[in-house]
């Protein structure tokens, strides 16, 4: 998918050289104020009460944690998830023309709770590559772009994210985890992600980072995690979304979609060989709801 710049520009050439030389850039505000109070809104959707202090154990169990996966099929948490400036930027980060979502988890921690790893929210430094794909990062030609949108404000107090500049970890990308004790000079440069809400981190899957623990007695950080990958990449965590083709919320989710959008979670793309005049009969009595004209035979030929 060849996703256009210019009408989508919410990054711009310095992020992208950022990303490039540091390993991430912070972009402030990226999402507008409608899309953040809608992102906010559908959060509601999605788990209930998770904004109301001081502790819904009903919705967050003992753990003060919940995830939640893509498709949320609440409108505006999938166009973040999709959201053509994000997949413009992926396609100039990776250098490539069609990028795939790799994955798409919504987490909202809660003060004094924890996630699975058994560290509180107060991680080791670690890249994601582990858990992203089956081999290590080529820093020289990185296949695959992390961010975390955060929904809400994010102080020294309420778990940043803490990062480290590519330039101070020369050497130990193909690590994944990273206690203290193990490189303690690592440590010295990691610098936390404090940012008002509506704002990224876009990262790669070999950048040391981590989430922290709560200082706040109260409080509550709900992040977006969004990452891509080249299409051609078959080593990387990209997940199928065809188990959902019955059911009517995500049928109503591919309708509304951008055919750019639909390719990035695994639509055949316009132009692709599938497309004859009789697949596309057939997939738009499937999906009457979807304007189908993308992928017309005779609009290409
Ligand atoms: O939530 C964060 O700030 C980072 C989380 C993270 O790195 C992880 O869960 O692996």
């Amino acid at each position: 998918m060849t996703v256009t710049q210019t009408t989508h520009q919410r990054f711009t050439a310095d992020h992208l050289r950022h990303w490039r030389e540091h390993g991430y850039v912070v972009v402030e505000g990226w999402l507008s104020a409608d899309e953040l109070a809608a992102a906010l809104t559908g959060l509601d959707h999605v788990a209930p009460g998770w904004a109301v202090p001081p502790y819904d154990a009903a919705a967050y169990g003992d753990r003060g944690f919940v995830e939640f996966s893509f498709p949320y099929c609440v409108e505006a948490l999938d166009d973040v998830t999709l959201h053509p400036a994000l997949l413009a930027f992926a396609c100039q980060a990776l250098r490539y023309e069609d990028v795939v979502l790799a994955h798409s988890e919504l987490m909202i921690k809660r003060a004094a709770g924890h996630d699975s790893g058994g560290y509180g929210f107060d991680q080791p430094l670690h890249t994601d590559h582990e858990g992203n794909t089956l081999v290590v990062p080529d820093l020289d030609n990185l296949d695959q772009l992390a961010t975390i949108t955060y929904y809400t404000d994010v102080t020294l107090d309420l778990g940043p994210t803490f990062i480290v500049d590519r330039q101070h970890s020369v050497g130990w990308h193909d690590r994944n985890f990273l206690p203290r004790d193990a490189a303690p000079g690592l440590y010295e440069y990691e610098s936390p992600v404090t940012v008002p809400a509506g704002s990224i981190v876009l990262y790669t899957m070999g950048t040391f980072h981590r989430g922290s623990g709560f200082r706040a007695a109260t409080g509550v950080r709900a992040s977006h995690h969004v990452a891509y990958q080249r299409a051609d990449v078959t080593w990387g965590g990209v997940r199928s979304y065809a188990g959902r083709g019955s059911q009517p919320d995500f049928v109503a989710l591919l309708s509304r979609l951008t055919s750019q959008q639909r390719s990035a979670i695994g639509f055949p793309a316009p132009g692709h060989a599938y497309w004859t005049p009789s697949t596309l009969a057939a997939v738009a009595a499937r999906y009457p709801a979807m304007d189908v004209s993308p992928y017309a035979v005779s609009e290409r030929s």
